[in-house]
């Protein structure tokens, strides 16, 4: 496991990069005109309730650099558990974590899942790398479609396996854009899909957290019987409200959440 919490989101950061072409072009378009570096709000990370591999496997990485526990969200529709994390310092971005319930999903899901988590080496798991390390499995191209009809999220996991799955624009912190509204027009006059579900924008000033994002990028990944295109990972936008004067809020909206996991869907 990492020590030092900014050697763990640069790496994380770069191995996003290698499947999220469009991270670069949403920080040229928002960053371009600001002193500082874009700050990131937060980031999120998948996986499955294997004892092997939850949720709780990720958050020990997590809290080796610092990171504390903070709330908990449940998501029953798409039979997710979630938690976010929280570091001391402020500037380092929150971490939203979730995991999909295979108990609630069909035996041959369940069956698929199990064989491809049981090629994961077990020293893997508490690498230094775990958190950015991909996929540990070989798998063809119908098994991910047979995955996709039941869990888009369980799709997703199988093709991409751990890394961040986004990282998020602290708009609060933009110098050119006052709101949410902007820059998500900004955006679109740029040609990026935003994510539609529930509206452009999910949350309000009264949950104290809007938030908005792009489609994932769609990417060639190489099954074990060839290549396909495929929805990768995604950029967030989020503005936070204060609950106190100087506070900003600092937790997460199931509402909300549950329509920003639809932006890996296929579109
Ligand atoms: C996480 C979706 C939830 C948020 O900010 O509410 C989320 C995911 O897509 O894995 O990121
Ligand atoms: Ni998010």
């Amino acid at each position: 496991m990492h020590s030092n919490v900014n050697e763990l989101f640069e790496n994380l950061w770069q191995n996003y990069l290698e499947v999220t072409p469009s991270a670069k072009r949403v920080h040229q378009l928002l960053g371009s005109s600001q002193q500082q570096d874009i700050c990131n709000d937060h980031i999120a990370l998948r996986t499955f309730n294997i004892e092997k591999i939850g949720l709780e496997k990720l958050a020990a990485h997590f809290k080796a650099v610092g990171y504390e526990e903070c709330g908990e969200y449940h998501f029953e529709a798409k039979k997710l558990y979630a938690k976010h994390f929280e570091h001391p310092d402020r500037n380092v971005p929150k971490v939203f974590i979730s995991e999909l319930l295979l108990e609630q999903c069909s035996e041959q899901l369940q069956q698929v899942v199990y064989k491809l988590v049981a090629q994961i080496p077990e020293e893997a798991v508490t690498a230094d790398d775990f958190l950015y390390s991909g996929t540990h499995w070989a798998m063809d191209h119908a098994t991910y479609e047979a995955l996709l009809a039941e869990s888009e999220y369980a799709a997703w996991m199988a093709a991409w396996g751990f890394r961040a799955n986004h990282f998020t624009v602290n708009v609060n912190q933009l110098e050119s854009f006052d709101t949410l509204e902007q820059v998500n027009q900004a955006l679109k006059d740029a040609g990026f899909l935003l994510n539609a579900s529930g509206g452009e924008i999910k949350g309000s000033k009264e949950v104290l957290l809007e938030q908005s994002s792009t489609m994932a990028d769609l990417v060639t990944v190489m099954f074990a019987d060839g290549a396909a295109t495929i929805p990768s990972c995604f950029y967030e936008f989020a503005r936070r409200y204060e609950v106190a004067p100087g506070l900003l809020y600092s937790g997460f909206v199931a509402a909300s959440a549950d329509k920003i996991f639809e932006s890996t869907n296929a579109r």
